[in-house]
């Protein structure tokens, strides 16, 4: 849901020194009533950003009414807010923002879009083939780009093979140094250290460290995720921003999630 002030990528790369959350919804794997749900109480547990996506062949009709599901579940929650003397209808205003497994899971009710380059990816369709087919669309819908250098890391997992990338290793600190540079260079905002969904272990957090000296990037680290304590060592690595998706999927039901996410929410910044 889009705030009063500022733009989404102002939201995004203005996070003062802290580290926030992002929860990632999978279109594919819930009904859009559930992703609602899910999306809303995984904001009123501290979460600050909601990415839809993941899946790399989801239907852009299911990835659209996922998003419409969420935006209504947040503007309910903001309205219902406003009528409270105690409610604070901005915490519900946080954006619902695709991260695109392809050109094919795109929405014109999302509020912006993770616009990547999958930069160590040996195929041409990652590096710039899925971004030529989006670009009218988005254009059309007038969904926000967010400029994203994405680089997959071990183990990588689906995305990883799917994307052809040449995946970066634990000791590959030098090389992510590089990558941050040429991302800066390129004017991304954004760099998205990923290990991959459902990974057995998250980024190495030297690797975060690498890319965190250079200047001006917006650190996203996900993949692997699951307790305080991992996503504790990637915000004192640098992160800007962690991403837990599987750890949604897994929750047993709703008050599991929040206090799953409200556990990782807690610790970031103490
Ligand atoms: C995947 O980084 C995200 O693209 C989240 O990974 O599902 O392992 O939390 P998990």
């Amino acid at each position: 849901m889009r705030r009063d002030d500022g733009t989404i990528l102002s939201y995004v790369t203005n996070t003062n020194g802290s580290t926030r959350h992002i929860t990632l919804i999978d279109p594919d794997k819930q009904a859009p009533e559930v992703a609602s749900d899910r999306a809303c109480v995984a904001v009123e547990a501290g979460s600050s950003m909601i990415f839809v996506g993941g899946s790399t062949d989801t239907p852009d009709e299911i990835v659209h009414s996922t998003c419409v599901a969420i935006q209504e579940g947040l503007e309910l929650r903001a309205f219902a807010a406003s009528q409270s003397p105690d409610g604070d209808e901005n915490m519900w205003k946080v954006p619902v923002v695709l991260f695109p497994g392809g050109s094919h899971a795109l929405s014109p009710a999302a509020d912006a879009i993770t616009f990547m380059m999958l930069m160590n990816s040996t195929d041409r369709r990652f590096l710039v083939g899925e971004q030529l087919r989006g670009a009218p669309y988005l254009d059309k819908f007038g969904v926000d780009a967010l400029p994203t250098g994405y680089l997959v890391c071990h183990p990588g997992g689906k995305v990883g093979e799917v994307g052809s990338a040449d995946l970066l290793m634990p000791s590959d600190a030098g090389l992510v140094k590089a990558y941050s540079l040429t991302a800066a260079m390129y004017g991304f905002s954004l760099l998205y250290l990923e290990a991959g969904s459902g990974a057995d272990h998250p980024v190495n957090p030297e690797l975060i460290a690498s890319a965190r000296t250079t200047e001006g990037l917006t650190i996203i680290v996900g993949g692997g995720i699951r307790t305080p304590k991992q996503a504790k060592l990637a915000a004192d690595a640098g992160a800007d921003w962690i991403v837990t998706g599987t750890l949604t999927e897994d929750a047993t039901d709703l008050e599991d999630l929040a206090n799953k996410i409200s556990g990782i929410c807690s610790i970031l910044n103490n």
